[in-house]
């Protein structure tokens, strides 16, 4: 973990304590407890509740799921994500389409929410106005116990009918079949080129607009619209903080920017922020 972008202009309502020497730390010897971030993060992270946290297809990693960044593997090695997740690709090869979604609900079904997921679920209970909004589709942070969610790109094990977007309770789900028009069913995700659910992204913006603290996280930041999620919130005075592997465009533009991986970065800084807090207080 390295704190790369510690930006001159401190953000409101944070004093910054000074560069501290966190770059030179290596994951490998960094216990939990050595993981000491700023205390004005700390500070600042305790004293509001308004905090949203943005996350991508890298904190469910650790979980063993790919990312959109990471190569495909087996059948799909030969496929773009880019090129299956759109409405074209699905009238072109429905079957393909389908079976490519089948093959990651599989994977999201056998897989387990990890530290990440659980400390963001963690940080819904501590903070009365938290919002996390995913990218993800593959349920991991609902079964980690988050309830304040936004979906921003649906949800993979959901359904609807591609033809005529008939009403559910009619499905045929290993027909993959819509029983009211006999059309095929596609699953309830948004696709490159689709606009986003209104609802979902208007909660988005709004909570981005409202919170004093916003992270991203596991996000290579290149997807639109949630990838301008952190600028409606910067313009509004929030301070921005990024926890990803690699660097990404908001590295640089990012209040506070931890290179590392999330599931371990999100449990040490919520220990941090509420469990040392109850220790120092007894
Ligand atoms: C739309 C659901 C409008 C389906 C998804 C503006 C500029 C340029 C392009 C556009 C633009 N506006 C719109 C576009 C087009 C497009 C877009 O943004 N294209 C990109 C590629 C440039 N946007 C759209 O098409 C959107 N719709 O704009 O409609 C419109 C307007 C008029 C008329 C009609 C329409 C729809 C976008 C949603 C598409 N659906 N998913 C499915 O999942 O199958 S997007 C999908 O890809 C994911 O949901 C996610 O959003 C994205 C993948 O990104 P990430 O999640 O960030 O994952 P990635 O692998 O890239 O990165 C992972 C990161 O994690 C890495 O940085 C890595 O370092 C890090 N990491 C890895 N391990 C760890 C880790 N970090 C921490 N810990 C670890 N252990």
């Amino acid at each position: 973990m390295s704190l790369t972008s510690y930006q001159a202009a401190p953000p409101r309502g944070f004093r910054i304590a000074g560069p501290s020497n966190l770059g030179k730390l290596k994951p490998a010897n960094l216990s939990r407890r050595s993981m000491n971030f700023p205390s004005s993060l700390i500070q600042n992270l305790r004293a509001t509740g308004k905090i949203v946290a943005l996350t991508g297809a890298g904190i469910s990693a650790e979980s063993g799921l790919a990312t959109f960044r990471d190569a495909q593997t087996g059948l799909w090695s030969k496929f773009k994500p880019e090129e299956l997740a759109t409405a074209d690709a699905f009238r072109r090869d429905p079957k393909l389409v389908s079976d490519w979604y089948a093959w990651r609900r599989d994977q999201a079904l056998k897989a387990e929410p990890n530290a990440g997921h659980v400390a963001l679920a963690e940080m819904e209970k501590r903070a009365p106005e938290f919002v996390l909004v995913t990218q993800n589709v593959d349920g991991l942070h609902r079964r980690a116990g988050s309830k304040r969610m936004v979906e921003l790109h649906g949800n993979i094990h959901r359904f609807r009918c591609f033809e005529n977007d008939c009403a559910s309770d009619n499905f045929d789900i290993d027909q993959q079949r819509c029983r009211s028009c006999g059309g095929n069913l596609r699953p309830d995700v948004v696709w490159f080129g689709e606009m986003l659910p209104p609802d979902a992204i208007e909660r988005a913006v709004a909570a981005a607009e409202l919170c004093d603290v916003f992270f991203s996280i596991g996000t290579s930041s290149v997807v639109y619209p949630a990838a301008d999620l952190w600028r409606r919130a910067k313009e509004r005075g929030a301070v921005v903080i990024e926890i990803n592997k690699d660097s990404t465009p908001l590295t640089p533009l990012a209040d506070f920017s931890f290179l590392g991986k999330a599931g371990e970065i999100l449990p040490a800084l919520v220990e941090q922020i509420w469990i040392h807090e109850s220790d120092n207080a007894h």
